[in-house]
């Protein structure tokens, strides 16, 4: 067996915890075509303000990256623009209204990164390559599955893309680039950091998929 880098080694540190995201019933619904409307709806307004505090974060991130990595995270966080774009388009056609408080899972999860990227660079790329990770894995489970043209098939589409793809992958072979150099006890800090972010993803799906009637929050 060939050498696995530390960053293709972290879902098998936690793997129930990755389990539990990249085939969390919201995505395998959304995939089949069987999830309702409302929830993915719900979903989308979340999901929508999670990328715009997202941004912030991977600015900060940038305001502590290497040279090397400052090209590619200025290209991930321009990518995040279209990809607004589609949110905005998106409700525009299935009369979403998009101006909802955020839940509280989302608040936890961005407040989650942010505090993540303060305490250092590598911890920040670690906390974003898990969250970047596990969207790429888990549309891409439910893409093998999805009928052609169901009604989510563009979203689908986005986070299955080859040029999406070639990103989280570049995160990970830059969080190598840094942990080859790292001593055991930062390695398994940064363990705890990604475990902690896959705990986030589940439980952002979670919320989605929750009766909204139980969560008024969310309009
Ligand atoms: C992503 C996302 C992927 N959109 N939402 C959550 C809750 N986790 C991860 O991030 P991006 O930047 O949209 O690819």
């Amino acid at each position: 067996m060939g050498w696995v880098g530390f960053a293709a080694s972290l879902p098998s540190c936690c793997p129930d915890e990755w389990h539990a995201a990249v085939a969390h019933p919201f995505v395998l619904a959304a995939g089949d075509g069987s999830l309702q409307p409302s929830r993915f709806h719900r979903w989308i307004q979340q999901d929508r303000l999670f990328v715009i505090g997202l941004r912030a974060v991977v600015r900060r991130l940038l305001a502590t990256a290497p040279a090397t990595d400052h090209g590619g995270l200025v290209a991930g966080l321009a990518a995040l623009d279209p990809e607004l774009e589609l949110f905005t388009t998106y409700a525009e056609r299935e009369g979403i209204e998009l101006h909802v408080p955020p839940m509280p899972e989302c608040v936890s999860y961005l407040a989650f990164l942010d505090d993540v990227a303060s305490e250092g660079y590598v911890e920040g790329l670690t906390a974003y390559y898990g969250c970047e990770r596990a969207y790429l894995e888990a549309w891409t489970t439910v893409r093998e599955r999805s009928r052609v043209g169901g009604p989510y098939g563009e979203w689908i589409g986005n986070w299955t893309s080859e040029p999406f793809r070639a990103y989280v992958d570049w995160l990970g072979e830059r969080l190598d680039a840094i942990a080859i150099g790292l001593p055991d006890e930062r390695l398994d800090g940064l363990r705890t950091t990604f475990a902690k972010t896959v705990r986030h993803e589940v439980e952002f799906w979670t919320a989605a998929i929750e009766p909204a009637d139980r969560r008024p929050y969310a309009g």
